[in-house]
């Protein structure tokens, strides 16, 4: 395996002060690995809150000045909103280097067309969640969001972590198939797209899904969070891996 041609994708690192171990995982990787990549994706949740690019929280300073070496280094980094850190704007570009990618974009990889997406679009069966993105995700919104002090827009995320947390844990109970991607919603994406090839996080279930569409073999590449798999797909010109990187 030559290692100056691997791309890697990880996506729901969740990056947050009150766990100091998988900031200086993250790091780590930074580092290491990712140092001889010829690309790095960052599909979505990089950071469990981002409340804006004036954010001074020292611990996402620190990871914004390794995405800056990293990137300065000679590896470009593509960085995609996630329901976490939709807020991530123009100045978190120009602090590290990276670029913000849309949710919902085609790369080629090494001659295979391949879809990138966060994955909460695609969990349609969680109504009250898809409302909720709704809001927060309409530019009127974001704009009087930029414009609330950081002590407001500390405190709303709180609340909305909270809020977060309340509703997952009470699906999951309940109805634990909502929390994951509708099959039908899969399919019309790669459609839509014309791609045999989907990659995304956000159901933190890490796994490679054979579908057939159209009488066609296709792919979705699901990539676990960084709460304890630290999950990195790794892909070359031969072919690709999921690794677990379990702590
Ligand atoms: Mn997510």
């Amino acid at each position: 395996m030559h290692a100056a041609v691997t791309t890697l994708f990880i996506s729901d690192t969740h990056l947050d002060g009150t766990r100091p171990d998988i900031t200086a995982q993250f790091l780590e990787f930074l580092a290491g690995q990712a140092r001889t990549a010829q690309r790095l994706y960052i599909l979505g949740d990089l950071f469990e809150t981002w409340i804006g690019d004036d954010d001074p929280d020292a611990d996402k300073r620190r990871v914004c000045s390794a995405l800056q070496s990293l990137t300065s280094h000679g590896v470009p980094c593509f960085v995609m909103h996630g329901n976490r850190d939709f807020l991530l704007g123009r100045r978190f570009e120009q602090t590290t280097g990276a670029t913000l990618i849309d949710d919902g974009t085609v790369i080629d990889l090494y001659g295979r067309r391949v879809l990138l997406m966060h994955g909460d679009t695609l969990c349609i069966d969680d109504p009250a969640y898809q409302r909720l993105r709704r809001i927060v995700r309409n530019p009127l919104v974001q704009w009087g969001l930029r414009r609330l002090s950081l002590t407001q827009r500390q405190w709303l995320a709180k609340k909305m972590r909270a809020g977060s947390k309340a509703h997952i844990e009470s699906a999951d109970k309940a109805t634990p198939y909502i929390m994951d991607v509708n099959r039908q919603a899969v399919i019309d994406t790669l459609r839509r797209f014309k791609v045999d090839c989907l990659i995304h996080g956000h159901t933190h279930r890490p796994a490679i899904h054979d579908l057939t569409i159209d009488d066609r073999p296709a792919t979705r590449i699901v990539l676990g969070d960084w709460y304890d798999q630290g999950s990195v797909l790794r892909w070359n010109e031969r072919g690709y891996e999921l690794v677990g990187m379990r702590r």
